[in-house]
């Protein structure tokens, strides 16, 4: 969808893609290998960074790939000159609030995985490259991007992929971008998150999970109730793994 958007792009991935079309520019690289990332920024304005691993997963994973990973993207877009990152961080930074609690972006992070740690750290990261280095870099809470919310959570949280593209350009080419953090949330009536940041600078959503809300009703009734999990905003990432007593 950043087709024709500007006038260069070029993908990565640790694999090649099968389906790259014949007018698209892919250089592959492993994100925990710092001379291989040097390849891939080289010579480029701005990064939409997506590239990590996008679940909970063991340490070792996590580490490389989202904070060793992180590092390395940030590090070496800064030293090649690169003057915009958009990085995709996640809810689950923040997944540990209650679905009662309305949160803004400058609320504390309240992880709800290794994964959600991981997610903090890289938001961290930008604001420290932003104001050290002068590096504009905006973070998107990602909730879930899908073509519709798929069960009573991501009725709060989807994300149409257009409106990530309108956040993704708004990181991009906003004129008063320097450190930023939005949710990437469509316009939800049952959104548990101010999206007012993402809104000042112009971000006017298309996506209204409501319109879904039956099948969304009809999917959920067919998971098994689970009482951590439908009490916080990060869902099974909360209740996974969860032995606390409950407060
Ligand atoms: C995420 O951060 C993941 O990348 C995505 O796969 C979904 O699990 C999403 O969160 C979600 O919370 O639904």
């Amino acid at each position: 969808m950043l087709k024709g958007a500007f006038p260069h792009l070029r993908s990565s991935d640790i694999r090649t893609p099968a389906d790259l079309a014949a007018d698209e520019t892919f250089l592959a690289a492993d994100l925990a290998d710092y001379a291989q990332v040097e390849k891939i920024v080289a010579g480029v304005d701005g990064i939409v960074h997506l590239g990590g691993f996008s679940v909970e997963g063991p340490w070792d994973t996590i580490l490389n790939a989202n904070i060793v990973g992180c590092y390395n993207l940030f590090e070496a877009a800064y030293r090649a000159g690169v003057k915009r990152v958009v990085f995709a961080s996640s809810n689950h930074a923040v997944g540990f609030y209650p679905r009662a609690q309305r949160v803004g972006a400058a609320v504390t992070v309240r992880p709800d995985s290794r994964y959600g740690v991981s997610k903090a750290f890289g938001e961290a990261l930008g604001a420290l490259y932003a104001d050290k280095h002068g590096l504009r870099v905006t973070c998107v809470r990602i909730g879930n991007v899908a073509d519709s919310p798929v069960d009573l959570r991501r009725l709060s949280i989807w994300l149409k992929p257009e409106d990530l593209v309108q956040l993704v350009r708004i990181g991009l080419e906003h004129p008063d971008i320097r450190y930023e953090v939005f949710y990437g949330v469509s316009d939800n009536a049952a959104s548990w998150w101010d999206n007012s940041n993402a809104q000042r600078f112009g971000y006017r959503p298309q996506g209204r999970a409501e319109e879904f809300r039956a099948q969304a009703v009809a999917a959920q009734a067919k998971l098994d109730p689970d009482p951590i999990s439908q009490r916080y905003q990060g869902g099974p990432f909360c209740s996974d793994e969860y032995d606390a007593e409950p407060n």
